[in-house]
């Protein structure tokens, strides 16, 4: 099988409970390797665009506040972002990271370890991991630049960042 790349978020709850090391052990397990990693403060715009799918769900302005770290407060008004890479990357990920329900996640992945359901109902479940290519490869172009990934995963193209010569998604 190709090799395949796939978006991990570690979410606020997941920094707020020093969750980090214990993600990444976890997800090491899986054998594939990290070629892009950052934090980010991502604005409204981002978050409510990588939630697209979920934009007509009476949770998303909640959902939305809470990837971006309002529910956590500061200094947990942030996530973690990594794009891990190897075969059969989005499905060995997903397995490790579990159900999106924590409750009903298994309880050794990560969801079903470390998530709960809020008092308002939303799932608080420490991380995200895209679901399927398509998705992948839209949500890595939307939180990393190409020349912040050591492999080219994408069509890139040249552009101009502060009058210096940098790169874009094609
Ligand atoms: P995923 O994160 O497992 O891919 P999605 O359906 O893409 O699941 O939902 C994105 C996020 O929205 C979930 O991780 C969870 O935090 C939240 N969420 C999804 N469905 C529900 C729900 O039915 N109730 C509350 N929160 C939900
Ligand atoms: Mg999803």
């Amino acid at each position: 099988m190709q090799k395949q790349a796939t978006l991990v978020l570690i979410k606020p709850d997941g920094l707020k409970k020093s969750l980090t090391g214990n993600i990444m052990s976890k997800l090491a397990e899986s054998k594939l390797v990290i070629i892009g990693a950052r934090v980010a403060r991502p604005d409204r715009k981002l978050v409510e665009i990588h939630y697209q799918h979920l934009k007509d769900k009476p949770f998303f302005s909640g959902l939305v506040d809470y990837l971006q770290g309002k529910l956590h407060g500061e200094p947990y008004d942030r996530v973690l972002a990594f794009v891990y890479y190897g075969e059969n990357a989005i499905e060995k990920v997903r397995k490790i990271v579990g159900a999106t329900n924590p409750e009903e996640a298994e309880p050794t992945t990560i969801r079903g370890s470390y998530g709960r359901i809020m008092t308002s109902g939303l799932f608080e479940n420490v991380v995200h991991a895209s679901s399927d290519p398509a998705d992948a490869e839209r949500e890595i172009k939307l939180w990393f630049k190409p020349d912040e990934l050591v492999v080219d995963l994408y069509p890139a193209k040249p552009c101009a960042h502060n009058n210096q010569p940098a790169l874009d998604w094609a």
